[in-house]
């Protein structure tokens, strides 16, 4: 165990000079099938304006925790343009910058990163020689969510835990996906078991888990030895949640930092905002989120903005022809747009999409560069980015039709994804 520091010894700029960030963003992201073929999870469009790893990348410059490597491995190309363009503007003169570490061509592809805590270890005498630093943020760049990471650092350094694991309170139905742990009235975890099938819950909560969010804070010289060692003993893969967490624990130097106390947006029931859109169902949800009244995640909150790509398109313009047949509702429309005589509701749209005359576009989700036709429907529907959609084309309203036509539908079967490759297939059909 370390010695507890009081706040005294704290100081945020100490503190954001002490840690080195390392943002986890080689998943394939399997779930979300043809959307991640291309782009690695993080790089998925999200909310109109922005990709994925914007949220965490967001918090990070929101909480002034500004030394940042992003690790990368699966279809990294786009998300490596992505940083490059949005993310390059920190000032390296002052410390800040957004490395990226992509898997090391040294070695061959089957030793390219194994696991996420292989990932990390594969970076170690980047970090050892070239980053020094105190402690060790590890986040993922998958989730949706707004949180003060400078708070779990100094509640971190604060417990004088080894390692801190964030952690957030799940429905036991939900618990399988993730790492479950119970703690003590000091916040020591005292059980962590990787994905269980039966998820013990919470002793006052029987219907609740306490699940790990995958991010966590390190001594970075408690980092090292643990890894090192690890690396010895695990023949194939090294994951934070399997083996590091397990082994934390039952050396008694992990402890929990719960997302209550340090997430910066709450939806209406008070409840933390935390979402992986992992899924088309939780993709297409947490849009229809944005939609609503007052939604649960505040992107117009300017205390904590969401940064992404400064866009340089041309404003959004709708126009009427005739008599106006047109309607706009509770939908959020990026720039660059040209709109002409259509309905849109309850809808997220990217930029620089046109939508032709009398097409009617309801609870969907269209990506940038799409391009609508006359008199289309489409209706809880993904539209992938770049997809030409004809005249006349209805989707998203009769979903075994979609199918037979081979769009994909999502688990629930209550969504459509279409993609330019689909359209192409069905149009040689
Ligand atoms: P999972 O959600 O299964 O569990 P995992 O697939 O291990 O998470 O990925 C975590 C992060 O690392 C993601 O951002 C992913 O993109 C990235 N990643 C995965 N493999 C990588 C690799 N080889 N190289 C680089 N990046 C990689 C984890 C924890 C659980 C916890 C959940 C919370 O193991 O305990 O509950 O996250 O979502
Ligand atoms: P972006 O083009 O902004 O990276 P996408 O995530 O839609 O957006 O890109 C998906 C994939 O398409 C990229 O990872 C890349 O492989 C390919 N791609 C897109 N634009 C280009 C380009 N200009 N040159 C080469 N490949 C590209």
């Amino acid at each position: 165990m370390n010695t507890p520091q009081t706040d005294n010894f704290l100081h945020n700029t100490d503190i954001a000079k002490d840690t080195l960030v390392l943002i986890l963003a080689g998943g394939r992201g399997s779930r979300l099938h043809e959307m991640t073929d291309e782009r690695a999870k993080p790089a998925v469009y999200f909310g109109g304006n922005w990709r994925i790893i914007d949220f965490t990348l967001s918090n990070c410059l929101n909480s002034n925790l500004l030394r940042i490597g992003v690790i990368t491995q699966y279809e990294a190309h786009s998300l490596l343009r992505h940083l490059q363009h949005a993310w390059s503007f920190l000032p390296r003169e002052r410390g800040q910058f957004v490395d990226m570490l992509p898997a090391r061509q040294s070695v061959n592809e089957e030793m390219w990163y194994r696991g996420t805590a292989d990932a990390v270890w594969q970076n170690m005498n980047i970090m050892k020689n070239h980053y020094k630093p105190k402690y060790v943020l590890i986040l993922a760049g998958d989730h949706i969510y707004k949180m003060d990471y400078m708070n779990m650092v100094r509640s971190h350094i604060q417990s004088g835990a080894r390692c801190t694991v964030g952690c957030i309170e799940v429905k036991k139905e939900d618990a399988k996906e993730f790492g479950i742990m119970s703690v003590n009235d000091k916040w020591q975890v005292q059980a962590f078991v990787e994905k269980p099938q039966d998820p013990p819950t919470m002793r006052e909560k029987p219907d609740t888990s306490m699940a790990s969010m995958g991010i966590y804070v390190f001594d970075s010289n408690y980092l090292y030895d643990v890894l090192e060692d690890e690396i010895q003993k695990q023949t194939k893969n090294l994951d934070f949640g399997k083996h590091i967490m397990p082994r934390s624990m039952k050396e008694g130097v992990l402890y929990a930092h719960s997302f209550a106390r340090s997430c910066t947006g709450h939806n209406t029931e008070g409840t933390p905002y935390w979402r992986d859109v992992g899924t088309l169902d939780s993709y297409w949800n947490a849009h229809m989120d944005l939609v609503t009244e007052y939604p649960q995640l505040n992107l117009f909150d300017k205390d904590w903005a969401i940064h992404g790509l400064p866009t340089q398109s041309m404003p959004t313009k709708f126009f009427c022809k005739d008599n106006c047949l047109h309607g706009l509702d509770n939908s959020l429309i990026s720039g660059g747009c040209l709109i002409t005589n259509a309905t849109i509701t309850e809808s997220v749209l990217f930029d620089r999409i046109t939508v032709a005359d009398h097409s009617h576009i309801h609870q969907s989700v269209i990506l940038p560069e799409v391009s609508i036709g006359k008199n289309c429907q489409l209706q809880n529907c993904i539209i992938e980015r770049k997809c030409v959609i004809p005249d006349n084309f209805v989707v998203g309203v009769d979903k075994e039709h979609d199918k037979a036509r081979g769009f994909r539908l999502s688990s629930s079967g209550k969504v459509t994804l279409v993609t330019p490759t689909m359209l192409t297939k069905l149009a040689k059909q």
